[in-house]
């Protein structure tokens, strides 16, 4: 029953999700996005990764990406509490955040859903990695390929950001792992059919 209960409401949050990208995938086809809109789409998805990331166990990240490489995904266990007992933290299950190519726009060169950008994806959010059928919510859509800036697979830092070759969501540790600096670039057609990018950074520090 629990498990019932588990799933419908995982269900209800990813319906939730699909029908608020689905709404502004529409409202941006017919009008393009603002400047302002996009900002504050990329603001919000670095915003909630960084709240999600706070609660994460630190110890729990896997070993940092190498110097200069950023990762594009990170599965990590949030802190359900502290058990008293056997005196350590209990853990949750296994979740992931991470980039994932878009079902409209396949990882092939080409701009097939002719948004103006190539190859875009979502930032996905998945509650437990072991879980069939598997539970992912659309942190946010038009994720690009790369982050502003840079050129994929050259092995050079195009955009002087100390990242090589890193992608429109980079995630990278710092401090030991106890915190982890996350870039994010989304993309949409402006208002006159021109293609915006719009680009945060922020810095996460892990409670645990
Ligand atoms: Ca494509
Ligand atoms: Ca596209
Ligand atoms: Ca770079
Ligand atoms: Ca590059």
């Amino acid at each position: 029953m629990l498990e019932v209960v588990i799933a419908t409401g995982c269900l209800v949050l990813l319906l939730g999700a699909i029908g608020t990208v689905a709404q502004r995938g529409r409202a941006a086809a017919e009008a393009g996005v603002s400047a302002s809109a996009l900002s504050g789409k990329a603001q919000r998805l670095v915003d909630g990764i960084a709240s999600e990331l706070m609660n994460a166990s630190s110890a729990s990240l896997p070993l940092s990406p190498a110097a200069g490489r950023a990762a594009g995904q990170v599965d990590y266990r949030t802190v359900e509490g502290f058990d008293v007992v056997q005196g350590e933290i209990d853990e949750g299950p296994l979740r992931r955040i991470g980039r994932i190519p878009s079902p409209e726009d396949p990882n092939d060169g080409l701009d097939n859903d002719g948004d103006g950008l190539v190859d875009e994806g979502n930032v996905v959010l998945v509650l437990d990695t072991a879980a069939t059928p598997a539970c992912e919510l659309v942190l946010a859509s038009g994720v690009t390929e790369v982050l502003e800036g840079e050129i994929a697979g050259n092995n050079v830092d195009d955009n002087g950001n100390g990242l090589v070759d890193e992608g429109g969501l980079s995630l990278q540790w710092q401090n030991g792992g106890t915190s982890v600096v996350i870039r994010a670039t989304l993309g949409a057609r402006g208002p006159g059919g021109d293609v915006l990018l719009r680009t945060v950074v922020t810095t996460v520090h892990l409670r645990n």
